[in-house]
């Protein structure tokens, strides 16, 4: 690439809760959490997300609600309204799309704009960040934090640095001063697991990564390997996704009691299923893979996808999804957790729908 890019990623501060923040006023100064019903502190399912007062006393996306409870029953614990959440990102999403013709939303509260061949520099284009910052919140209400970079890798690892309501930019010669010595799993594509493979390899940040033996990688990862360590150095030359290939849309839903009453299950991945279509539907995307996702009572999670031609409709969802079920489900085991997604979107235009 012989031009220089300038890519800002934009990403809604605590943006479930931020929505329900806006629309109530009651509950300022309060720690809000949205997710699951607490009930009294016996409820399941986890925190999808909360305010910046409720992180502070240690809560987080992802916990079970059972702990968040423990910690603060008197925060205010909110249920998600996916379309309304859904409309204000339509929102930011039409803001965004008035400052490049080169979007491409990620999440329903994260996109990437290109802004290469508009601005003549990275400082340049913080000025940009600037403007969208004030023009979203003129036209929501809400904050969000940008990290304006180079590529969308640094982008995205700038705009973490950026939270909350804040601005970070990273220059290329900024790039090991700025992670190098961040733990391993703040990088783009390292979990868990990898993380374990490179420790076990003496690596311990992203800074080791970006030092570490070319060979030493290859024979461990693969080609994955000089991937991997590219991105520790910053590089990236992938460019903004315009099509809805990378989309995905799910839901999920934990039992009020662990069941292998295969009734109830195939209740629940029809409901699923005609939440995930109506979402589709709305949104104007057509899937052509379904996945189903299985949590045994004993926390191990199992997932399962097959392709279908494209369609759009709740039958096709459920059709695929109870058959993903049928096949793999272990009989007699109880299950605490399913959920069904539908990916490889594709935007259709017109009237005319598929499937
Ligand atoms: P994030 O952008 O990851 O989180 P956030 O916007 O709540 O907070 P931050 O200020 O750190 O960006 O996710 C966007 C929304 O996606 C979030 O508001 C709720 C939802 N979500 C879940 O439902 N479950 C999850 O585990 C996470 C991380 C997010
Ligand atoms: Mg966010």
């Amino acid at each position: 690439m012989d031009k220089k890019r300038a890519v800002l990623l934009v990403d809604m501060d605590y943006f479930y809760a931020a929505c329900e923040e806006l629309r109530r006023s009651d509950l300022k100064g309060k720690a809000v959490i949205v997710g699951a019903d607490p009930k009294g502190g016996k409820g399941r399912g986890v925190v999808m997300t909360c305010n910046y007062l409720a992180r502070k006393q240690g809560i987080k996306s992802a916990m079970p609600i059972s702990i968040a409870y423990r910690i603060n029953p008197d925060a205010a614990y909110l249920p998600a309204d996916f379309p309304y959440y859904e409309e204000m990102s339509a929102k930011v999403m039409h803001v965004l799309r008035g400052f490049s013709e080169k979007v491409e939303q990620v999440s329903i509260d994260e996109a990437y704009v290109e802004l290469t061949g508009a601005v003549g520099s990275l400082d340049e284009a913080a000025e940009y960040a600037e403007r969208i910052k004030g023009k979203v919140r003129a036209e929501t209400g809400l904050s969000c934090s940008v990290g304006v970079s180079f590529n969308k890798l640094m982008a995205k690892m700038a705009s973490d640095a950026a939270k909350p309501d804040g601005i970070k930019l990273v220059r290329e010669s900024e790039v090991s001063s700025f992670m190098g010595n961040m733990p391993l799993d703040k990088l783009y594509s390292v979990g868990d697991k990898t993380k374990a493979r490179l420790e076990s390899m003496n690596i311990k940040s992203i800074g080791g990564l970006a030092k570490a033996n070319k060979m030493a990688l290859l024979s461990e990862f693969g080609s994955i390997g000089i991937e991997l360590r590219n991105y520790a150095n910053g590089i990236d030359e992938s460019a903004l996704v315009e099509n809805y290939e990378a989309k995905s849309i799910g839901r999920e839903s934990t039992f009020e009691h662990d069941t292998s009453d295969q009734k109830e299950i195939e209740q629940e991945l029809m409901k699923l299923s005609k939440e995930v279509a109506a979402e589709a539907l709305k949104a104007g995307f057509a899937f052509k893979n379904i996945t189903v996702k299985i949590r045994y009572s004993d926390f191990s999670e199992h997932l399962h996808s097959r392709g279908i031609k494209p369609s759009s409709g709740a039958e096709a969802i459920y059709s695929t999804a109870r058959l993903l079920y049928l096949d793999s489900f272990e009989r007699g085991r109880k299950l605490r957790k399913i959920g069904v997604r539908a990916s490889g979107l594709m935007k259709y235009s017109g009237q005319s729908r598929l499937g």
